[in-house]
């Protein structure tokens, strides 16, 4: 019986759909929401913090992206998380990455995105000035890194470059100023040609995320108060 992938369309499940649908993984997909009280005891039996993906399979429950597309590249006997001499570094990107480039858009656009979408409270400029600082001092730095490689590894594509990328697809709210840094921009745009990574959710059922209000980000509904 194959797995079952339990996504919702925000960034850490979107990355796992993706990996799936990337490595042809034959996973059922289940849209979820697991904050919605009507489907939270359920789900607390699965994660207790809650949040997916969560990747069921035999009863077993696997949870958090990474894990998950360890335990996906493995079904598939891919190299895609790399299990030979490169997976230091490539440990070494998704480690780096979650503490500080991922981690600074997070902070953005958790602002200017995720609070406004879920009424999760007032905008904070300093979190998102924070954000945006810290996206400025990693970005520079897989700016360098990428000025002479197209993908994270020397090898080629890994999970650490969906990994780095996850709130990548969502910069159309978060507005970091990508464009300011050519070498990253061309990698983004060399993610978004894979059409596993720019639709991951083509042929499911997936309702769309809420809209936010007034269909702007958290900082221009503050300054339009
Ligand atoms: N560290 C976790 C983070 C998981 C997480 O934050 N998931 C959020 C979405 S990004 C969630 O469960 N949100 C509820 C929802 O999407 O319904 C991972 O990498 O999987």
């Amino acid at each position: 019986m194959a797995p079952t992938l339990y996504f919702s369309r925000n960034p850490n499940p979107r990355l796992a759909v993706a990996v799936a649908r990337y490595l042809n993984c034959a996973v059922d997909f289940e849209w979820a929401a697991p904050f919605d009280p009507a489907q939270s005891d359920r789900f607390r039996r699965l994660n207790p913090s809650l949040s997916i993906p969560i990747m069921v399979d035999q009863g077993k429950s696997l949870w958090e992206a990474d894990a998950i597309a360890c335990a996906l590249s493995m079904r598939a006997g891919s190299s895609f998380w790399r299990m030979d001499a490169e997976m230091p570094d490539m440990i070494r990107w998704i480690s780096w990455g979650k503490a500080n480039f991922v981690q600074a858009c997070d902070m953005v656009h958790f602002e200017r995105g995720t609070k406004p979408r879920y009424g999760l409270g007032p905008y904070d400029a300093a979190a998102c000035a924070e954000g945006l600082q810290r996206f400025a001092s990693t970005a520079g730095i897989l700016e360098t890194h990428l000025q002479t490689r197209a993908y994270l590894l020397d090898s080629g594509l890994s999970y650490a470059d969906f990994r780095m990328a996850t709130f990548l697809p969502f910069n159309d709210v978060a507005g970091l100023p990508l464009e300011d840094y050519p070498a990253l921009s061309a990698w983004n745009r060399r993610l978004q040609r894979l059409a596993a990574w720019r639709d991951p959710f083509a042929g499911l059922v997936a309702p769309e995320l809420p809209a936010i209000p007034n269909g702007a980000g958290g900082d221009k509904q503050a300054e339009a108060r």
